[in-house]
């Protein structure tokens, strides 16, 4: 019996209520599908941040490198004319470097590095002696940040090329010697004002002190 009651009693206030609400006013409803899509929209705001946060490594990921010839870790008897170095979209051309440094520590790739489209290279003399040459990479990716790293290859077989400048040296003077400043007269400059700063506060107090004394 009672429960038959509670079904009697709770039938009519559900169909109450669901004709309420299609008996509400148009401003009602105004409300109701403004509410709808603002709830839309938010949500469709939460899946594209969410889409966005899952998206922004490959997105703002930099240019990747996909491959390097010759191949990384090839075994060689004679040196490669070139070494190029593909990534998975266009190079930004600005500042390529692309260096072959050999198991004697010198430079043996020679000329300017080219960048043509994915595609990084350079030249490479006839190699020397047999063993490991390193081949590293600086680009500037397609998004601007530059990318660099080394593969290398094995020379089994030594050759007869006469090599370059030593790696260090090349590396040191293209990068620091147009540099200008070195570092230590920026610490040293630094010191002697420090220093003269620290002199004249010193004997300004001390003056000052005896002028008060007196
Ligand atoms: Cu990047």
């Amino acid at each position: 019996m009672s429960g038959r009651t509670l079904s009697s009693s709770t039938v009519p206030p559900a169909g109450h209520e669901l004709r309420s609400v299609h008996d509400t006013s148009p401003a009602a409803r105004r409300m109701s599908h403004a509410v709808r899509r603002a709830v839309g929209a938010v949500a469709i705001a939460l899946l594209t941040a969410g889409l966005a946060v899952l998206g922004a490594g490959p997105a703002a990921a930099h240019s990747v490198l996909v491959s390097v010839d010759p191949a990384d870790g090839a075994q060689l008897s004679t040196g490669p004319a070139r070494v190029t170095f593909t990534f998975n979209e266009n190079l930004q051309p600005s500042f390529p470097s692309v260096t072959v440094v050999g198991p004697d520590g010198n430079l043996w790739s020679e000329g300017q590095p080219v960048v043509d489209g994915p595609r990084v290279s350079i030249a490479v003399r006839a190699l020397g002696p047999a063993g490991k040459y390193t081949m590293a990479y600086r680009v500037t990716s397609a998004d601007g940040h530059p990318v660099s790293g080394t593969r290398s290859f094995t020379l089994t077989a030594a050759g007869h090329g006469t090599p370059g400048p030593k790696a260090d040296a090349a590396s040191s003077s293209g990068g620091g010697g147009s540099g200008g400043v070195p570092v230590w007269v920026f610490i040293v400059g630094a010191v002697v004002l420090f220093g003269g700063g620290l002199a004249f506060a010193l004997l300004g107090g001390k003056t000052g002190k005896k002028t008060s004394k007196r």
